[in-house]
């Protein structure tokens, strides 16, 4: 059977099996669309079924997460992990706390994990958990008890040779540190079992900026391709959480101008740039005090507030979606091109969709998928869970250090992929590619398990 049929009727299968699981057959018909000069040159991988074991999550789980809020009232949330893959080491990916969390969008979260931390060189499987429950507007006492009660289920599936959950979207330092107080109070046991710890406890330095700083290193790579820099150039990114506002301090700190960027409330284009007073106002804004975009402009007043509007109709010549799935469609992708984007690196994981994708390489622009950009994230994951089993703490530079040669190498594996199998200078391609021959390859040693 030629191999165009034998994907389409793969995918069709895939879809008749789960027919509502729209992202998660999204994030696998953009993977296998990258397959098939590898799945031509190595049949071996269609003989033992390769691409039908690797899209079945290894184990999904399901759990009733019951809490109290201060009234007294009770509610009744949903938590999953879903442990996709460990064919390169134990289960590795963060948590969402988000009401948009259901077993569809974190079956997809823990696919792209899997190829992700594949190419970061590093010993890790992948998976991804969560909850529909959200964080903003609850207090701490009831974050807190949100998060017991997550991992009084939770505790009996993870631990550090098994599943080492990390943050996501609306799981940051506070909520892993309640999750870490529960596991370590029902385990009785001291380990690395989550990363995104804080340091004093056993978090890495540059843990909480990996991500962000990663994308911007990898922004760096792409244009020096081109033989251009970072220097004078326009950015914008979307979501200004964790990784927007690291993204944010590294590409200021490379020579860009970052004029816009936006949370659930709207967006700000601040046409000077964000420069270090800024910096300070939004980590105290977005970290501290869990605040709204529109303070930005209340404080610094050439600024301007657009509420409920996207960042993408801002001039500029890098764009980094850095919010959530799909959050970039076909018009916001023209409209950028229109405005002379060069570069598009993704910050979150499958923000662009497909018809997006496709106007960014027909114009043959730079495009690289979040799967390689944002993967310095779970890298320095990677690299907490070394420190915490030699039981050291190693400084920001040695830290910083491995994160550049990781997001360097991850690049260079996208390029050389890419070349090899005929797609040049298509990243998305390589990083496909790169990530899943690892993973194929470690299932084919391990035989049908
Ligand atoms: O999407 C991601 O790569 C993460 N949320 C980080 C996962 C991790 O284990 O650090």
């Amino acid at each position: 059977m030629d191999i165009n049929t034998y994907t389409a009727d793969f995918l069709a299968a895939q879809q008749k099996r789960d027919p509502a699981q729209k992202v998660f057959h999204q994030a696998v018909a953009e993977v296998v669309s990258t397959l098939k000069p590898v799945l031509e040159q190595k049949p071996i991988y269609l003989k033992e079924k390769i691409l039908e074991r690797i899209v079945e999550p290894e184990r999904i789980i399901s759990f009733r997460v019951p809490w109290a809020d201060d009234k007294g009232e009770i509610h009744v949330n949903r938590g999953f992990r879903v442990q996709f893959n460990s064919a390169l080491g134990p289960y590795k990916g963060g948590i969402r706390f988000h009401s948009s969390v259901t077993q569809d969008s974190l079956k997809f979260l823990a696919f792209e994990q899997t190829f992700k931390n594949s190419l970061t060189t590093l010993p890790l499987g992948g998976g991804k958990g969560g909850s529909d429950f959200d964080t903003r507007g609850k207090s701490d006492a009831e974050v807190m008890r949100f998060c017991h009660s997550f991992i009084n289920e939770l505790y009996h599936h993870i631990g550090y040779h098994t599943d080492i959950p990390a943050g996501d979207l609306g799981c940051g330092a506070r909520e892993i540190g309640y999750m870490f107080g529960q596991y370590k109070k029902l385990t009785n046991d001291f380990t690395g079992a989550f990363t995104g710890k804080k340091p004093n406890w056993g978090g890495s330095l540059l843990r909480p900026q990996a991500t962000g700083y990663g994308v911007a290193y990898f922004a760096q790579n792409m244009l020096a391709t081109k033989k251009d820099t970072l220097q004078g150039k326009t950015a914008i990114i979307s979501g200004t959480g964790n990784v927007g506002v690291h993204a944010i301090e590294k590409l200021t700190e490379l020579g860009a101008k970052v004029v816009g960027f936006m949370d659930y409330d709207g967006s700000i284009y601040d046409a000077d740039g964000v420069d270090a007073e800024k910096l300070a106002f939004l980590k105290d804004l977005v970290f501290v005090r869990r605040g709204s975009l529109k303070e930005y402009n209340k404080k610094f007043k050439k600024a301007v507030f657009r509420p409920g509007q996207k960042t993408w109709d801002i001039p500029c010549d890098i764009a980094c979606p850095t919010a959530c799935e799909n959050e970039l469609d076909e018009h916001d992708a023209k409209t950028l091109l229109k405005n002379g984007c060069k570069c598009i690196c993704e910050g979150s994981n499958m923000p662009c969709t497909p018809q997006a994708i496709e106007a960014f390489q027909n114009a043959g622009i730079l495009y690289s998928p979040g799967k390689a950009s944002n993967a310095g994230g779970v890298a320095v994951s990677g690299l907490e869970m070394t420190q915490n089993s030699m039981r050291i703490y190693w400084t920001r530079e040695e830290v910083d250090q491995y994160l550049r040669r990781i997001m360097n190498s991850i690049h260079t594996s996208c390029l050389s992929y890419a070349e090899e199998y005929g797609m040049k200078g298509n990243y998305m391609a390589g990083a496909n590619i790169a990530g899943f021959i690892k993973v194929a390859d470690a299932m084919l040693d391990q035989g049908l398990v």
